[in-house]
Formats: C-alpha cells, sequence, structure tokens
C-alpha cells in the first residue's frame, strides 16, 4: 500500500493524470488510508516537490499544469470521501482566488474540505474582484468569506475586500478567512480579517469554531 501511494506521489508529481487517477482508485477500495492522508501525506508533498522544482527552473510551467491536472484527477476522486459522514449542515461558504491571481488548487482543497464536512459551497473561482465577493456574500447570505492568494503581489488585495465588505454594511455577519502560502497570521490580523489557516483540515476546523461563536 505505502508503495501504491509512493506511485501516486510519483505520477503527480510527473503529472500522469491516468496514473494517479488509477492509484487513488486503488488507494480508495482498498481502504487502509483516509482521504485526508492521502491528500496531505502524498498529494501536497508532490505539489511542493514540483513547486520546488520550478523555484529551482529544474522544471517549467507545462510541467506545472501537467501535475495540477493529475491532482485534480485524483481529487476529484477524494472528494466525496473527504469528511466521512456528515450529519448536519454547517453553514454557508463563499470562496475565491482574489483578483489578478489565478493559482486555484489549495483554494479548491479548502473548497472540496468544506463541502465534504457539510458547508454549502459558493467557489467564485479565480480573479475574484471585491465586488463579486460582496455581491455573492449578500445573495447567499453567507456566514464566511473565504479569500485565497499564493503572490506576494496580489495577497494585499485581500485588505482591500475586507474594506468593500466593511463599507457594504456586510462586516458583523461574516467571518473572514484568508489563506495561501505567503500569508500567515500576523497578516491575516493586520488586514482585519478572522482567522488564518496554513491548510484545508486545520480551515474546516477554524470556521465551525467561528460559526458557533457567531
Ligand atoms: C502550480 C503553480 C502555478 C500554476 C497554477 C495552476 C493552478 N490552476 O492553480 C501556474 C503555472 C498557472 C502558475 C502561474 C504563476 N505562478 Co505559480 N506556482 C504554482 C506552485 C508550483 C504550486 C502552488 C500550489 O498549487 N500549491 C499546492 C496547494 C495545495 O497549496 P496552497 O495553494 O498553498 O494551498 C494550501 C494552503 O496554502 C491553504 N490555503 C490556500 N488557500 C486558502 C484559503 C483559505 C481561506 C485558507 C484558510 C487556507 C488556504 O490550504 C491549501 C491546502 O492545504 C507555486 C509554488 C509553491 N511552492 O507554492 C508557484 C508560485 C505560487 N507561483 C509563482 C509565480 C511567480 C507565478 C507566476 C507569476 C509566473 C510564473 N513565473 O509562473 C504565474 C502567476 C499567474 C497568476 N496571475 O496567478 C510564485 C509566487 C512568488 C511570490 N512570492 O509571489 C511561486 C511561489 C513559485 C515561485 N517561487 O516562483 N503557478
Amino acid at each position: 500500500m505505502e508503495n501504491n501511494l509512493q506511485t501516486l506521489y510519483d505520477a503527480i508529481l510527473n503529472g500522469s493524470l491516468e496514473k494517479a487517477v488509477e492509484v487513488t482508485k486503488e488507494a480508495v477500495s482498498n481502504g487502509e488510508h483516509s482521504p485526508n492522508e492521502i491528500i496531505n501525506q502524498y498529494m501536497v508533498k508532490a505539489m511542493e516537490e514540483i513547486g520546488r522544482r520550478f523555484e529551482v527552473g529544474e522544471v517549467f510551467v507545462p510541467n506545472l499544469l501537467m501535475s495540477v491536472r493529475a491532482m485534480r484527477g485524483a481529487l476529484d476522486i477524494l472528494k466525496p470521501l473527504m469528511c466521512g459522514q456528515v450529519d448536519a449542515y454547517i453553514g454557508k461558504v463563499v470562496i475565491g482566488t482574489v483578483k489578478g491571481d489565478l493559482h486555484d488548487i489549495g483554494k479548491n482543497l479548502v473548497a472540496s474540505m468544506f463541502e465534504g464536512c457539510g458547508f454549502e459551497v459558493i467557489n467564485l473561482g479565480v480573479d475574484v474582484s471585491s465586488d463579486k465577493f460582496v455581491n455573492a456574500a449578500i445573495e447567499h447570505q453567507a456566514d464566511i468569506i473565504c479569500m485565497s492568494a499564493l503572490l506576494t503581489t496580489t495577497m494585499n488585495y485581500m485588505k482591500e475586500v475586507i474594506v468593500a465588505i466593511e463599507k457594504s454594511g456586510l462586516r458583523d455577519k461574516v467571518k473572514i478567512m484568508v489563506g495561501g502560502a505567503p500569508v500567515n497570521d500576523s497578516f491575516a490580523k493586520a488586514i482585519g480579517a478572522d482567522a488564518y489557516t496554513s491548510n484545508a483540515n486545520a480551515a474546516v476546523i477554524k470556521a465551525k469554531s467561528l460559526i458557533s461563536a457567531k
């Protein structure tokens, strides 16, 4: 089994969609590892490694995109299983990657984890403007707005979204969570967000506590 999951790691790293899907299906039917373990121990690790190789110039954008495709294929299989049995509807989340930023793997992982754990998720996609966040939160009566950013140049746009939420009169009705590789706790506090977490599991735990404190 361990070997199989190593194959999954390699498949994502090498950008092989077919292999990634095949191995993930096997891992699911075998049942020895939880979806969270498979995602965090192997899939996210493979993305970190491809990211490292990209940073040092060993691989290029097409390699990244192939890995992204393989990661997505595997994730689609795990999505319905991510939180086990869901017993109650917990709340509504509006989520998006902020304006100027096209990275969506981490954001989609967070969205899938929320969905799997009983939240209703309105996924606005990438390159999302402050107006779009605010309008969606109003339309869907969101409990939480989640913003993702992977670029140091786009993370500052999160502050603009928070200002727009305040101007719209929504601030006391929604909780705001932020995340993405360059974001951290002190940045989240500085821009006036309610919470930051470094990964999708922690995001769901944090969101539950924010909602119960509402
Ligand atoms: C894949 C990738 C791409 C893909 C994106 C494909 C896609 N559909 O997402 C492509 C090739 C398109 C791309 C393009 C670019 N990229 Co890029 N990319 C990456 C890479 C390798 C991996 C990102 C990733 O998917 N990680 C895996 C996921 C699972 O992790 P994650 O996103 O961090 O998400 C987790 C947490 O952060 C958290 N989280 C995420 N969002 C949220 C939200 C909330 C609310 C919460 C609570 C938590 C949370 O939970 C997630 C799951 O645990 C990173 C390198 C890296 N190490 O991060 C560079 C990286 C982010 N890219 C970078 C750059 C520079 C670019 C480009 C500008 C140009 C370029 N040279 O390629 C363009 C920008 C395009 C744009 N306008 O957005 C830089 C950013 C540097 C910086 N400091 O700003 C990085 C760091 C690489 C580098 N060092 O050069 N990229």
